[in-house]
């Protein structure tokens, strides 16, 4: 028996072949049986250059069906799918090509240029583009060939895809994410919010991220549901195509940028039975206006890339603000203290969670695998939180000083090292502070050795090396960082003591 992902896929989709799958409003709608034959044209291009089972693809492209054809045809093939964020600059993505030691990377026509150098110094020999309409050098010749309608056997444990997530030492690291991780979870969640004939998913996230690759489609697809696919969020066309779905899946930005609109209200919801948000914390502020303006309540649960999701609050029974609900079936999740012994319910302590929606290790990375795994199979998640006795969990913070800005996970180390690296700059402190919109805004404390540094100095050293959405929307300029006696900069009373930066009151 295979236990290629893909193969769960067909066998949901196999009655809906012709029905709509991906539908891109006022341009175009594909069917599922569309997407199917695309991506065995993809796969078999790909196989026709020598790609083999196993080989990694970088994929750095723009949302699209294609796209979507593309992650399939990995899947079927038995690739390993390597997603960027369409953010990342030529320098973040030639580090992802080297360590993943890419057979082939795809790229976007309009980052060719840039790109092609970079895959030429990674040594990666096949390297294609991929655009939105069909185009790119990948698109083109799979339009001329006959598919490849095959499915790869895998075993369980086989790897599908591998995502990047930022290191607290600065560098990112691959979590390799095999094909029962994906199957288990997505079979979860489709049972857990009681997916249901004639489901419609609104689809406003980026499709290189667990969210909206993973969490979004697999359980539209396990419905064989249609997906009305926006490029990406925006709340002037995402508003319009509310009233005919039924599911809306986002990052707490959504509803607050939903909510900011003074004539946002009940009516548009009407036929939406599903508001899920997760990725970053939703304040108990979103969640209650939404249901005062709106009359549903936002059902929020908790994930990561190296675990899929973890938690759900319960789709139609009480939810709870503040709150990220219950274990998912099959897994385990449990507070524990520094020595990894089991706290009482409601102490605050570490979240671990085991079951098989838990990802088989970093690539390359026996070591970092090893530390973050317990003796007993848990792995240790960084959040910190409690568990009511009923086993719903809450999450109070982070244990490493990461930042999630609008559902995107920023590094402070990676930021600093590079402001560092500018000269003029003595020394750094990158933390996030609350933001209106974003949940955190990236802020960053420079002590300058050169009285003439400024801002402009600091933007323009950043732009070429990290995606933008990482450099700090504001810089702070310090004589010297609070330290404490032990010399450690103290970056919780940089916090407090410039928590309204943003203009906004601790969330
Ligand atoms: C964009 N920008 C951001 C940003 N997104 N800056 C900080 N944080 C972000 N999240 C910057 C851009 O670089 C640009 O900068 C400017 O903001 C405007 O860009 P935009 O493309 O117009 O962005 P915008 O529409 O504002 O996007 C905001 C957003 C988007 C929240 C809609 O970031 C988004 O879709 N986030 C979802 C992230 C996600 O899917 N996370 C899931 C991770 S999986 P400049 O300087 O050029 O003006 C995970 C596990 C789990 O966490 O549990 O799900
Ligand atoms: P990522 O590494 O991008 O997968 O981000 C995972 C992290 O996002 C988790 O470890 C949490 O810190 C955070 N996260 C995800 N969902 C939630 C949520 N509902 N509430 C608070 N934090 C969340």
């Amino acid at each position: 028996m295979s236990h290629n992902v893909f193969e769960l896929f067909t066998t949901r989709f196999v009655d809906a072949y012709y029905e709509p799958f991906l539908t891109i409003p006022d341009e175009v709608s594909y069917s599922y049986a569309d997407i199917d034959r695309r991506s065995a044209a993809i796969a078999a291009v790909l196989l026709d250059e020598g790609v083999q089972v196993g080989d990694r693809i970088v994929v750095q492209i723009d949302k699209s069906a294609d796209a979507v054809a593309l992650y399939f045809a990995c899947l079927r093939a038995g690739f390993v799918y390597v997603p960027l964020n369409s953010a990342y600059t030529a320098e973040e993505v030639g580090y992802f090509l080297a360590d993943t030691e890419a057979a082939a990377v795809v790229f976007a026509p309009g980052r060719a240029a840039k790109l092609q150098p970079v895959a030429d110094i990674a040594g990666v020999t096949r390297a294609f583009t991929l655009g939105t309409k069909g185009n790119g050098t990948l698109g083109e010749a799979a339009s001329q060939v006959p598919g490849w309608n095959h499915i790869v056997k895998r075993d369980p444990d086989d790897l599908a895809c591998m995502l990047y997530t930022s290191g607290t030492t600065g560098r990112s690291k691959g979590a390799m994410i095999t094909h029962n991780n994906l199957a288990s979870n997505a079979l979860a969640l489709h049972g857990i919010w009681r997916w249901r004939e004639g489901d419609v998913l609104l689809h406003a996230l980026p499709i290189f991220h667990v969210h909206g690759l993973f969490v979004a489609l697999h359980c539209a697809i396990l419905n064989a549901s249609e997906v009305i696919f926006l490029p990406s969020f925006d709340v002037n066309t995402l508003r319009p195509q509310l009233p005919r779905a039924t599911v809306l899946m986002g990052v707490p930005t959504f509803y607050s940028r939903l909510l900011a609109e003074p004539d946002f209200g009940a009516a548009e919801c009407a036929n939406v039975r599903l508001f899920i948000s997760g990725s970053a914390p939703l304040t108990p502020g979103v969640f209650h206006e939404f249901t005062e303006r709106t009359g549903h309540t936002i059902c929020e649960r908790y994930g990561m890339t190296e675990t899929g999701i973890i938690t759900s609050n319960p789709p139609e029974d009480a939810k709870i603000a503040g709150t990220v609900g219950y274990a998912l079936p099959k897994v385990e999740v449990r507070v524990v203290d520094d020595d990894d012994a089991l706290l009482p319910p409601d102490a605050v302590g570490k979240v671990q969670v085991r079951g098989p929606n838990v990802f088989c290790g970093y690539w390359q990375q026996p070591e970092k695998t090893a530390a973050e795994m317990t003796v007993d199979g848990f792995f240790r998640t960084g959040d910190i939180g409690s568990m009511a006795a009923d086993g719903r969990l809450t999450l109070v913070g982070r244990s490493s000083d990461m930042i999630i800005s609008g559902g995107y996970n920023v590094y402070p180390k990676e930021v600093e090292l590079l402001l560092d690296e500018v000269a003029g700059v003595a020394e750094t402190a990158v933390v996030g502070l609350p933001h209106p919109d974003l949940g955190e805004g990236v802020v960053a404390f420079v002590v300058a050795s050169d009285p003439g540094l400024t801002e402009i100095d600091l933007r323009d050293a950043l732009n070429e090396r990290i995606a933008r959405f990482k450099q700090p929307k504001a810089y702070i300029f310090v004589d010297e960082l609070p330290r404490n006696t032990m010399g450690k900069v103290q970056k919780v009373q940089l916090r407090t003591d410039h928590n309204e930066a943003f203009g906004l009151l601790d969330m």
